[in-house]
């Protein structure tokens, strides 16, 4: 049994999913208009069990979206409830709002409204939102047991962790599921500096272009001219053409963001990280190892919750999915990468409906859980640890090399690699055609990119043994360019064995012998090397060094796999095209985008390498 194997409990096969009745004929439905402090109504639909005899006392769970509580009206039922089927089926009171300012909502909204802890008298933020719908709740929704507990994914995933800082006192349970963290280091919109391009055009275009908080409006993708988004992107060739070809000039938020191009206050004021503090309510932060939107988030509200909070109750969960994967289906696999097991309905059984029945209905409904649950991607397996990164960890660094060779120690000798960049032909960021950011991209085969002249490639020999990485990597690369500013992505990769078996049945034609599986890849904007508030030119020709983290990854190389490093300057179009010449990359104009010859050095100063974090001893968790 070479991919399955379980640790973590006697079994990790998730039982049957329960077969659910009709939402209509277990849940009655309210809708109310909830008033804020400053007068603000918010639209509310309230899902009450129908067997609420006089005893009956159900736990409420309350979730906050930006995206619409449709269906709209009191005899329209949504088809499923709450984050589970074991959730649905059990009985709880869920609720659904609407934020501020958004569908049937009143007031304004804003993007990741920014917290305000000093607030007095009518002020409001999203935390004061959630605090004030939840006292009303209590106090005019019957059935209830005093408990109330929330959830959410993504945006709303943000919603739910503005709620559990300065949580009102019968908020007991919250789980931010792929929650932002900062829209400007890692989330969504930029990742060091770099611009998430294909992402940002769709969601924007999808979310908040004009007219598009009608609740009567479909949500629907821009009108791409072609399926093949390669070409199309580099085809507008500059920011300003996208905005005027693709998103017709209709999206104020991309207007906004082209004028924040470094990390201003208006990034700063978002950073929900400095407010996770003294959090009360019990945190289960959920993520998947292979989340392109909000990894960063995910893992910071958990790191900066446990440093911040440190006498709350702070569990983490990683599984091995793309971004909310792990709310429906059974997550056996992403993309070509299979899984082997139902990661994702053992998760929700086993993890995230006993999180909620222990802090909402009571201890004696579930058993404790462990601080860390997380999937061993590679091996295939749940594992538990009393923290996260595991402390059991040593650190290690990889040093790129000579003739494409990924070692332990640095090369004895200095030199170089080099590659001249292109911006009229940027290194493809998946082997497929493709108009939005796909979700597989974070797993996919890196072969394609490996035969191309302007990405550089390491690789070990093939391990003698397994190699588990837990934790975040740190890139150190020293460059130098011929340009005044230069992208660089550092991709980490697990290369399979030559004989490694195909998948049977393969409807796919996958051929898996040689496989490059992407581990982690992200890339630094080489302007923001010394600040991310004040971005410098590089000089011509001259040494710099750029380091920076890479999201954590639990990864093991099996042995007779290699562990491999490419390093190239586009990702295209996940990532737009640096033009390569010191400047604000919005205002930039076909003519700006010029070749540049990229050097990376390798040595025994002043080299390149990635540190990774090695797990040295495999103890199980204590329960919680
Ligand atoms: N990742 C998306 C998002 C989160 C927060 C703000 C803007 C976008 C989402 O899927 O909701």
């Amino acid at each position: 049994m070479r991919f399955f194997v379980c640790f973590a409990f006697a079994s990790c096969l998730a039982g049957a999913p329960p077969k659910l009745r009709p939402v209509q004929e277990q849940y009655t439905k309210f809708e109310y208009r909830v008033p804020m402090r400053d007068g603000v109504k918010l639209f509310t639909a309230v899902y009450v069990p129908k067997d609420s005899g006089p005893n009956n006392r159900y736990p409420i769970l309350f979730l906050r979206t930006p995206y619409a509580v449709r269906p709209y009206g009191a005899d329209q039922y949504r088809e499923t409830l709450g984050p589970s089927e074991w959730a649905q089926d059990k009985g709880y009171i869920f609720v659904y709002q609407d934020v501020r300012g958004r569908y049937m909502s009143e007031g304004e909204f804003e993007q990741v409204r920014p917290h305000n802890p000093a607030k007095t008298g009518k002020q409001i933020d999203e935390s004061s939102d959630t605090h004030d719908s939840i006292a009303w709740l209590l106090g005019n929704v019957g059935h209830h047991n005093g408990n109330v507990g929330m959830w959410g994914i993504s945006y709303p995933g943000f919603y739910a962790t503005m709620g559990m800082v300065d949580a009102h006192p019968a908020l007991k349970a919250v789980s931010p599921q792929a929650p932002v963290g900062d829209w400007f280091i890692g989330d969504d919109w930029r990742h060091n500096g770099a611009f998430y391009l294909a992402h940002a055009a769709r969601w924007m275009y999808m979310n908040s272009r004009e007219g598009a908080n009608d609740p009567k409006v479909p949500r629907s993708n821009p009108e791409y001219e072609s399926p093949d988004g390669y070409s199309l992107f580099l085809g507008m060739g500059t920011l300003e053409e996208i905005n005027e070809r693709l998103l017709k000039n209709k999206v104020p938020y991309w207007r906004e963001l082209m004028e924040h191009s470094t990390y201003d206050a208006f990034w700063q004021a978002r950073d929900v990280r400095p407010h996770l503090k003294n959090v009360r309510p019990a945190v289960l932060t959920v993520g998947g190892w292979f989340d392109a939107e909000d990894l960063f988030g995910t893992l910071e509200t958990y790191k900066r919750n446990e440093k911040q909070s440190p006498n709350g109750v702070n569990l983490l969960v990683m599984g091995p999915w793309s971004h909310g994967q792990w709310a429906s289906g059974k997550g056996e696999r992403l993309g070509d990468v299979a899984f082997h097991q139902a990661t994702g309905e053992y998760y929700r059984e086993r993890i995230e409906f006993p999180f909620f029945e222990r802090y909402l209905r009571g201890e004696s409904q579930a058993k404790p859980l462990a601080e860390a649950h997380v999937f061993e991607t590679g091996a295939n397996q749940w594992r538990t640890f009393d923290s996260w990164p595991p402390r059991q960890t040593v650190d290690k660094s990889y040093h790129l090399s000579h003739e494409g060779r990924l070692a332990g120690n640095p090369p004895s000798r200095g030199g170089y690699e080099e590659y001249v960049s292109d911006p009229a032909r940027p290194v493809p960021f998946v082997p497929y055609i493709a108009n939005t950011m796909t979700v597989e991209h974070m797993l996919d085969d890196q072969r394609f990119a490996a035969m191309r002249p302007d990405v550089l490639v390491f690789q070990t020999d093939p391990l003698e043994e397994d190699l588990t990485l837990a934790g975040p990597l740190e890139a150190t690369l020293h460059i130098s360019s011929t340009g005044t500013d230069a992208d660089f992505v550092v991709k980490l990769i697990d290369v399979y064995p030559n004989d490694y078996p195909n998948p049977d049945p393969n409807p796919k034609g996958l051929k898996m012998g040689g496989f490059q599986q992407l581990v982690r890849g992200e890339p630094f904007r080489a302007k923001f090397r010394k600040s991310f508030e004040k971005p410098e030119p590089l000089v011509p020709g001259q040494v710099d060094k750029l380091s920076y983290t890479l999201p954590d990854v639990f990864h093991t190389f099996r042995r007779g796999h290699r562990m491999m490093v490419q390093v190239q300057s586009s990702w295209f179009p996940l990532v737009d095209r640096n033009p390569q010449k010191f400047m604000d990359i919005p205002k930039a104009k076909r003519s700006d985008f010029v070749k540049a010859t990229q050097r990376v050095y390798v040595g025994p100063v002043a080299g390149s390498s990635l540190k990774v974090r090695v797990l040295s001893a495999r103890p199980e968790a204590t329960l919680r």
